[in-house]
């Protein structure tokens, strides 16, 4: 199978084009061994009061685990966020960390937005509001490794996916498991209609998704953000975290741009 692969950092023509295309591309190797191993056991922590029997998510890691603030800002996938959106105004809306859970079966079908007003809702094509970066932390390089599966292009398709695919009576022949090594980045557009593939093996898969947004769009890992990590934090991740110079006031002048440069 094809795998839409791109270079680390700048943002390209090509990249552009890719995205534009499949809604998607893979960014290989983007953390070290040792980083993978750092955001694994991070991940692990956040877990480790949950659930383990079922696929879960939990939001807002970065503000407790050092090596999941170090991905907030990661040079390998922010010139492809500022480059996809064509602004430097951007925020980190939410981050998820997901497990899926050995031997865990296949996700549902759905494209990322919000229940509470569709994102289908503002017209068509539906428009880049989230865009994920998500940090594979368990090796997909082969399917049935709990890989995502996407349906390339579909973030453009005008009709919903047929209702026989979403409940798994009928298979769609475009579906695409992406296989990356872990540490890997892919960077996806929220209209493309994608779910977890099944995971067949004996230990928990993790990923870590961050998403980022315009500045107006609600957070939805948290209602604010943490103090302590404001405080501590760098002025970069700071602005992309939303540090609003006027809170009442994020449509207008209330945000500063990420001091990107320094
Ligand atoms: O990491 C996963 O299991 C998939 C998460 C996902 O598809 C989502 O949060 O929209």
């Amino acid at each position: 199978m094809l795998e839409p692969v791109v270079k680390p950092g700048e943002f390209t023509e090509l990249d552009r084009f890719m995205f534009e295309s499949w809604g998607y591309f893979v960014i290989p190797n983007v953390l070290s061994p040792e980083e993978v191993a750092a955001c694994l056991e991070a991940s692990q922590r956040l877990h480790a009061d949950q659930p383990k029997k079922v696929s879960h998510q939990v939001g807002e890691g970065y503000a407790s685990e050092p090596a999941l603030e170090r991905l907030i800002d990661h040079p390998a996938a922010m010139p492809k966020v500022r480059g996809l959106y064509g602004s430097d105004n951007i925020i980190l809306q939410s981050a998820w960390c997901t497990v899926q859970p050995a031997g865990g079966k296949h996700g549902g079908w759905h494209q990322d937005g919000s229940s509470a007003f569709d994102f289908k809702l503002l017209g068509h094509p539906i428009p880049l509001l989230q865009l994920r970066v998500s940090y594979l932390l368990t090796d997909q390089s082969e399917p049935g490794k709990g890989n995502m599966e996407m349906i390339p292009g579909s973030h453009r398709s005008r009709v919903p996916m047929p209702d026989s695919v979403r409940k798994g009576t009928e298979d769609c022949p475009l579906r695409h498991v992406v296989c990356a090594p872990a540490g890997s980045a892919l960077v996806f557009h929220n209209a493309v209609w994608h779910r977890s593939h099944e995971h067949n093996h004996d230990y928990d898969r993790y990923t870590m998704h961050y998403i980022y947004s315009p500045p107006w769009l609600r957070y939805s890992d948290r209602f604010e953000n943490d103090t302590e990590l404001m405080n501590r934090t760098t002025p970069l991740r700071r602005g992309i975290l939303g540090d609003f110079a006027k809170p009442d006031s994020t449509y207008a002048g209330g945000y500063r741009t990420p001091p990107y440069e320094e």
